[in-house]
């Protein structure tokens, strides 16, 4: 299976990274919309509008499949791209959710906390989700602030701590955190052991395991070749990508 991936700029390489190392996808083409990136503060619907671009794009491309790994696009935007695509199309939220839902080890009772961009929490998806499922403490935070420390490649040190100190110091310790933005999995492991060793979900992992119960993904591939084009200086695109140890 040849899959497309979409993303509002870099951030999806942490799903295309998962879904590449899965070895379960013959081919990948990435496309970040690097010139209009930060999507995740704008309105609905300019995002939207962007995300009907994209799908343009990938009508045009061939591939079997579209991930949009961006949550706020699959928040804000997802069921138009279902509606004016020519291949199904699947959002990283449906995957996280079901992701907590078969975490072993976590029921009801468990304190989630969702993190996402402005956009993503303002929409209340996740919350209404989960909350559906009968998880009954669920906080959800705006922390937009991770974006660029993480562009930064700032997985650690005194700038990500003090950032946790002033979104989570009033927290609850949770049990689970929802990384609801593409960024936030290459700071999982900082996070996690802020809270102590709380259990994370991974856009891209959850995504993966989503397709396995939905799809045949039973072809094992030795390599998956990676094609990343996008819509302003794709060279950087590239560079992060091999920063962030994908095969480019
Ligand atoms: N890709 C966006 C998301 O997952 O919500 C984060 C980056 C952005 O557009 N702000």
């Amino acid at each position: 299976m040849k899959l497309g991936i979409f993303d509002s700029g870099v951030g999806g390489l942490t799903v295309a990274r998962s879904l590449q190392r899965s070895g379960c996808f013959s081919e990948l083409l990435y496309y970040g919309d690097t010139a209009r990136v930060p999507y995740g503060s704008k309105d609905a619907n300019t995002v939207t509008r962007y995300a009907l671009e994209a799908v343009e794009f990938f009508n045009g491309a061939n591939v079997d499949a579209l991930v949009v790994a961006c949550n706020t696009v699959s928040v804000v935007a997802l069921e138009q791209m279902q509606r004016y695509s020519n291949k199904p199309v699947y959002g990283v939220l449906e995957p996280g959710v079901l992701a907590l839902q078969q975490m072993p080890g976590i029921t009801q009772d468990a304190r989630v906390l969702v993190i996402a961009t402005r956009s993503t929490i303002a929409s209340g998806e996740y919350q209404q989700r989960i909350n559906a499922l009968g998880f009954h403490r669920v906080e959800a935070m705006a922390t937009p602030l991770f974006v660029p420390i993480v562009e930064e490649e700032l997985y650690d040190g005194p700038i990500l701590t003090e950032t946790f100190k002033h979104y989570f110091g009033g927290l609850m310790r949770p049990d689970v955190v929802l990384l609801g933005c593409t960024h936030f999995p290459l700071i999982d492991t900082a996070i996690s052991a802020y809270f102590g060793g709380a259990k994370t979900i991974h856009s891209g992992e959850a995504m993966l395991h989503w397709m396995e119960q939905r799809l045949d993904l039973t072809a094992r591939f030795d390599n998956t070749p990676i094609q990343i084009m996008a819509s302003e200086n794709v060279e950087a695109v590239k560079r992060v990508a091999a920063r962030w140890q994908l095969q480019v």
